[in-house]
């Protein structure tokens, strides 16, 4: 198992597609292990962001994001990392496969709906960010034996 951050940007919120973005991740057998919904600190998404410091589009990109409150989420799952980068589709709205969150969704540059971990490096860097460790779930959901391999997957020795 894998955790990966995800964020509900500012425009998923603006264009109420919050229930909808989730119930991709929800149905994929993705377990939300945090959420919550916030008003981003500009040193926060500085942070977040730092990689792009010097790039042309990085004023806007903090103004975009500090604009309006955000939802985190600690997504969990086999792979997370690289699953949610597949259902997220290319950064650019009008480049993304239709299927894909922001092929169906948007059509913009910028305001590209959700953010997700580009590798499990930059996700153990990014989750701390935005969650305190016990603020994420350490439960098991009650589903796991129906959405993997009981056996082959979760080392249940008991099942045939
Ligand atoms: P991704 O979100 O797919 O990992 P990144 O990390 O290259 O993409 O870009 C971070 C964010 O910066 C994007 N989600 C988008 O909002 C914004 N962004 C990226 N490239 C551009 C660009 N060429 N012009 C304007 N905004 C951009």
């Amino acid at each position: 198992m894998e955790d990966t951050l995800i964020i509900l940007k500012p425009d998923a919120l603006q264009r109420r597609l919050v229930g909808r973005i989730l119930t991709r991740f929800e149905e994929k057998g993705l377990i939300i292990a945090a959420m919550k919904l916030v008003q981003l600190r500009r040193e926060v998404v500085e942070e977040h962001y730092a990689v792009h410091r010097e790039r042309p589009f990085y004023p806007g990109l903090v103004r975009y994001m500090t604009s309006h409150p955000v939802v985190p989420l600690v997504l969990r799952g086999r792979r997370a990392v690289e699953v949610c980068r597949k259902l997220l589709g290319a950064t650019h709205g009008y480049e993304a496969q239709p299927g894909t969150i922001r092929g169906d969704f948007g059509i913009s540059k910028s305001m590209n709906l959700v953010h997700a971990s580009d590798s499990p490096e930059s996700a153990s860097k990014e989750i701390p960010l935005f969650f305190q460790s016990y603020e994420i779930l350490s439960a098991k959901p009650a589903d796991l034996p129906w959405v993997y391999d009981p056996w082959e997957e979760l080392g249940d020795q008991d099942r045939p």
